[in-house]
């Protein structure tokens, strides 16, 4: 069993793209996605009691992006900018304290990971955050190009296994397998305290 990680100021959360055409039944709804808020808004709550960093990315596109499949993409129209369906989760806990990351924001440039064309590295290392917790969607795109990125700047990276989803099961099990692989600890979120 793994003894309980104590949180301390070198730690920051990293909450992904829970927005809400990625919740169940929407454009690109990925399944489970709504049971991750509650447990998702848990992890929140702690870290913001103890006055940790925290990070909300969305996916925030243009409406002609390039993932979208009019534009030769592969994915149906989803999260484009200051639309209902990109503002975060309903019900999902903004603490006092929090940064949000807007990524994917050019036609045609996607981007998974949180760290790509964004300030979120220098935001990370200003802050001095050396260890960076990872929950949202979805398990083998945002959130496994998100962990890679953090993988390789150095930072030690724990997943919490029970606040994420995938769009494929199977494919997210592969995900998580090769994260581990390459040095993420897949965590529970009674783990931390
Ligand atoms: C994502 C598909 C398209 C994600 C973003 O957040 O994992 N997936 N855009
Ligand atoms: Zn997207």
């Amino acid at each position: 069993m793994r003894p309980p990680i104590n949180l301390d100021k070198q730690c920051g959360l990293i909450v992904v793209d829970m927005q809400e055409d990625f919740m169940d039944g929407g454009p690109l709804g990925i399944p489970g996605a709504r049971d991750l808020i509650e447990p998702i808004n848990r992890v929140v709550s702690l870290f913001d009691k103890k006055g940790l960093a925290i990070f909300f990315t969305r996916d925030w596109h243009p409406s002609n992006h390039c993932s979208f499949k009019d534009y030769g993409g592969k994915w149906p129209v989803h999260c484009v900018s200051d639309t209902k369906g990109a503002s975060f989760a309903s019900g999902l806990l903004l603490p006092q304290r929090y940064q949000v990351i807007s990524k994917a924001t050019d036609a045609a440039e996607d981007a998974y990971s949180g760290f790509k064309g964004t300030d979120l590295g220098k935001l990370i290392s200003n802050m001095d955050v050396k260890k960076v917790f990872l929950v949202g969607v979805a398990t083998e795109y945002c959130v496994f190009e998100t962990a890679l990125d953090a993988i390789g700047l150095g930072l030690e990276t724990f997943i919490i296994g029970d606040c994420i989803s995938g769009v494929e099961e199977g494919k997210a099990q592969e995900a998580l397998h090769s994260l581990e692989e390459a040095g993420a600890f897949i965590i529970k979120s009674s783990d931390i305290k």
